[in-house]
């Protein structure tokens, strides 16, 4: 966390009444001012008597302030928010969350957070574990044994601490784990009997900084050298950027160590930019599955750098199919650490001639100061994009062209890219431009974590975007009303085709195997009558909601418009209805069903 974060102003005033200094406090006074020495800047959170009294040490005791609460009308869309928040600087925020019942809402974008890698502090409460001070009927439903196992399976830590020193403890050790890679969401749960208990004087709240998290280790030397020995003396020599740091440092470094090897470059639509899409070293544009031409370099290549890739064993197995690969593989992850037995979210295990037990980028920085240089290398150009076809139809290609004229000049970040994107709609040259998807491929992410982004970046100057399905917006929509409420400044297009259309793709292609009609796809699928108003919606929650647009001729003027309102710190969403249909290119594949199926 920096001191910037530290630092900044509440968003809006949500300001309590002032609460007169007492020489006594209460349990979760104490964990209140933990956070606030842990410099947890926000908690969204909805409410809950579980945690009621922690809710009013936040109020009357801090003062709403370090941490400020974000009130969100559902669990999913506060984690989602602090999920979002991680993604954008790597700092951790908090969400607070009701007994089992909070929890149960939450746990999908828990796991988002999980398989995202992002460090993730989740407060949770039970009734009191001591039976006889159970309320009647509602502390007995709202109790459970175990209750941090309902996430424990994409935790990296879970805890229910059974006095005040301990619950100090336990959430400098949840900071402390979450922060350290491979990062992740942790989970404390504070029983209710334990917040409400009375005790004495204030205790003085920890030094925070003896529990940070440790610095990113360096790779083994030994490592280094061979890994650097195998670059440096490869012929084809290609590397995978994914889970990698949102600093402009590491990015220059990513960009020097690709030159000096003169490597092919293959990125990842599921993980944050990482390298310059319109560098000539580039293999192919960024997707969610490796285009064909990124899948040739790597097919060719004689020594491979993966760098914290996703699933590092599939991206062979695209390229190769079921044979093993000859071709040297360095293989830079920490993400062993997190594998478990429960979520098979870390891929398909990869061979490695040489395994560096570090962050993807402290092994960049290691192996630039010992590789050779390569000789220059001669890059096919990569095939530009067909022309967009001259209609008036409203497609993701058509957003994407008139996002790109309409936004000249400014800095943008683009939170999140809807399914039908395809990599080569857009380039990005910074860190910031964009920001990958949602980890663990749970729709309705997408509201939420966008508003995290924008949170994150309110005062950066850039504009913050988030391109979303429609079966996305409406999974996971009311985390704008958080968003409007405490003034988080952003733009949502959301690509509505009616549909969850994703899946008529996998009905297509179920309908074609067995011989029956294709036209029936759409049943169980779309999303029309009636037609959903989502700019309708949106103003419902005090955003400003543009659309329908159903020309493409029109998509200009809601842009302008939208940037207009942004820029004057607004939330606005523009409904685009686009035509159901994905570029071909969106997986890497030309069979755009093909590739649905592994969604
Ligand atoms: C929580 C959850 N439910 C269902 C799915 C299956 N699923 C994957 S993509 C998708 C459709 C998403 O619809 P939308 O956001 O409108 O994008 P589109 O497919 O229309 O491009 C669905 C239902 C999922 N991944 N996560
Ligand atoms: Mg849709």
């Amino acid at each position: 966390m920096t001191s910037k974060q530290a630092l900044l102003p509440p968003l809006t005033a949500d300001a309590p009444a002032p609460s007169p200094p007492q020489s006594e406090v209460w349990g979760s006074d104490a964990i209140a001012d933990c956070l606030r020495a842990l410099a947890v800047p926000y908690l969204a959170l909805n409410p809950g008597a579980s945690y009621r009294g922690l809710h009013d040490s936040l109020v009357n005791h801090l003062g709403n302030s370090g941490p400020q609460m974000l009130l969100c009308l559902h669990e999913e869309s506060a984690v989602a928010i602090a999920h979002g928040y991680a993604k954008v600087g790597g700092c951790m925020m908090g969400a607070v969350v009701h007994s089992n019942v909070g929890l149960m809402h939450a746990s999908m974008a828990v796991f988002n957070a999980w398989c995202d890698r992002v460090p993730l502090l989740l407060l949770g409460a039970t009734g009191p574990w001591d039976a006889a001070r159970r309320r009647p009927w509602i502390d007995w439903i709202h109790t459970a044994s175990d209750q941090g196992a309902l996430v424990r399976d994409y935790t990296k830590w879970d805890n229910q601490p059974g006095s005040v020193p301990a619950a100090v403890e336990a959430l400098l050790r949840a900071s402390q784990i979450a922060q350290t890679a491979p990062r992740g969401p942790v989970y404390v749960n504070l029983d209710a009997a334990l917040q409400e208990e009375k005790i004495g004087a204030s205790p003085a709240p920890p030094d925070a900084r003896r529990y940070a998290a440790p610095a990113a280790a360096p790779p083994a030397p030994e490592d280094l050298r061979r890994a650097a020995e195998l670059l440096s003396n490869a012929s084809r020599p290609v590397i995978l950027m994914g889970r990698v740091s949102r600093d402009q440092g590491d990015w220059q470094r990513r960009v020097e160590l690709a030159e000096r090897l003169q490597a092919r470059v293959i990125t990842d639509l599921k993980t944050a930019a990482a390298f310059p899409t319109d560098h000539p070293q580039c293999a192919a544009p960024p997707n969610n599955f490796m285009a064909p031409a990124a899948c040739a370099a790597l097919k060719e290549a004689d020594v491979v750098l993966l760098l914290d890739w996703v699933d590092p064993g599939g991206a062979f197995k695209q390229a190769l199919g079921d044979a093993t690969p000859a071709a040297k593989v360095i293989h830079v992850s920490l993400d062993v650490h997190n594998h478990r037995g429960w979520s098979m979210d870390g891929g398909s295990l990869p061979p490695a001639d040489v395994y560096m037990l570090c962050e993807a980028d402290a092994a960049v920085a290691g192996l630039l100061g010992v590789v050779r240089a390569r000789p220059a290398g001669v890059w096919p150009v990569l095939m530009p994009l067909p022309a967009a076809p001259a209609d008036d139809v409203v497609s993701i290609r058509a957003i994407a062209d008139t996002l790109e004229s309409a936004t000249q000049g400014m800095e943008l970040t683009i939170a999140r890219l809807t399914l039908g994107w395809n990599g080569a709609y857009r380039h990005f040259r910074h860190p910031l431009d964009y920001l990958g998807a949602d980890g663990g491929g749970g729709v309705g992410a997408g509201p939420g974590n966008t508003v995290g982004i924008a949170l994150a970046l309110r005062d950066s100057g850039r504009l913050t975007v988030g391109i979303i399905g429609d079966g996305d917006f409406l999974m996971g929509n009311t985390a704008l009303w958080t968003a409007v409420h405490y003034q988080i400044p952003l733009l949502l297009i959301v690509c509505n085709n009616q549909s969850f259309f994703n899946d008529e793709l996998h009905q297509e292609r179920v309908a074609k195997e067995r011989i029956r009609p294709v036209e029936n796809k759409w049943i169980g699928q779309r999303i029309s009558e009636p037609a959903i108003d989502i700019a309708q919606m949106a103003r419902s929650m005090g955003a400003e909601g543009i659309g329908p647009v159903t020309r493409a001729r029109d998509l200009r003027a809601a842009l302008d418009g939208a940037i207009v309102q942004v820029r004057a710190g607004k939330v606005c969403v523009i409904d685009a209805r686009v035509a159901p249909g994905y570029d071909a290119n969106m997986s890497g594949s030309t069979n755009a069903s093909q590739a649905s199926q592994k969604r």
